[in-house]
């Protein structure tokens, strides 16, 4: 009994001295620490740029704002880290596109196969207006998420266990797509068939023959070791061009000063610009990794396999008409 009052009497005591803060001062009430996710290592590019976003919140806000990454999928995959974004578990969530469209479906126009001529076209469509409608998207709709930024996710190409050259290759073969049922369309009209898996159950997927092989750009296929469990041939199809994303939760956002909500959003996008610059650098450094691996590079001519996905085109953008003649008019 006399512990529990005493007790009592600390948190009293705490309260008052919360309140004797100076205004203007940072009392201990007022420190955030914002908990950011990513299924990628410590290091990966995306990674690297959200903490120094992070870093430097913490320099401006003298230290009143501060942040902790996750990385390496530590709280789950993204389809879970979406969840906990929406209910404020996680504050920051840099994640694919992939997964946030079941929740957003406006988004899908980036997620469709071949819907960007080719990385440095997708870079100007993030970076102007286009990327700021569909940022703005995700804060509009219910999903309990703010778009912040965009990151560079390169191209997906194939990789598999078997050689594979053209459509028909692909017959029969399982192929790992992220969980977006656009995808396993996508991979249905490619040829082969698409298999729906978080991306931390794939490793596994290829070396017990689950499936055949997945799909991802170079410094994933690298980091995330997919060539050891066997998919050691990568062919070019370069079918997906999938701008990653960062949020933040609604949760959070609601607690930020209008103040501390510009800084988020200017930091953002000089994220979005160092990432890109990183992400460069670790494509080709991962490339040659990759090669001096003994994993084959395909070279092929992909039209055939834009042809094929025409259908999931018309599926998915067709209620989009508008907004796919503007990402075709952005040079
Ligand atoms: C990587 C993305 C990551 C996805 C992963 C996947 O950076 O966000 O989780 O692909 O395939 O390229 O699931």
């Amino acid at each position: 009994m006399i512990f529990r009052r005493t007790l009592i009497a600390a948190s009293a005591a705490t309260a008052v001295l919360a309140g004797l803060v100076l205004p203007g001062t940072a009392g201990a009430a007022d420190k955030i620490v914002l908990k950011a996710a990513d299924v990628h290592p410590a290091g990966y590019p995306n990674v690297v740029a959200i903490e120094h976003m992070g870093q430097k919140l913490e320099k401006a806000t003298n230290g009143r704002i501060t942040m902790k990454m996750f990385p390496g999928s530590v709280l789950g995959g993204e389809k879970e880290m979406i969840e906990q974004t929406q209910v404020g578990a996680i504050d920051i969530l840099r994640t694919s596109l992939g997964p946030v469209g079941p929740v957003v479906p406006e988004v899908n126009v980036f997620n469709m196969p071949f819907v960007f001529r080719d990385e440095e076209h997708m870079r100007h469509v993030i970076d102007g207006p286009i990327g700021q409608e569909i940022l703005d998207k995700i804060t509009a709709s219910p999903a309990k998420m703010v778009g912040l930024g965009w990151m560079d996710g390169g191209s997906r190409s194939l990789y598999t266990k078997k050689p594979v050259r053209k459509p028909e290759d692909l017959k029969g073969m399982k192929i790992r797509m992220m969980g977006n049922p656009l995808f396993v369309d996508t991979m249905n009209a490619m040829g082969g068939n698409g298999i729906s898996m978080g991306y931390g159950e794939v490793f596994t997927a290829i070396q017990t023959g689950v499936v055949d092989g997945a799909e991802n750009n170079p410094p994933t296929l690298y980091t995330a070791h997919h060539y050891q469990a066997g998919a050691k041939y990568y062919t070019q199809t370069n079918h997906l061009i999938i701008p990653e994303i960062f949020v933040m939760s609604k949760v959070t956002w609601a607690k930020l000063s209008p103040e501390d909500q510009a800084l988020v959003k200017k930091f953002s996008r000089e994220a979005q610009m160092e990432q890109r610059q990183l992400w460069d650098k670790s494509v080709a450094e991962y490339t040659s990794k990759l090669k001096s691996e003994g994993v084959e590079f395909i070279k092929i001519d992909n039209k055939p396999f834009f042809d094929a996905t025409e259908p999931v085109r018309q599926k998915y953008g067709s209620q989009y008409a508008d907004l796919i003649k503007r990402i075709e008019a952005t040079k």
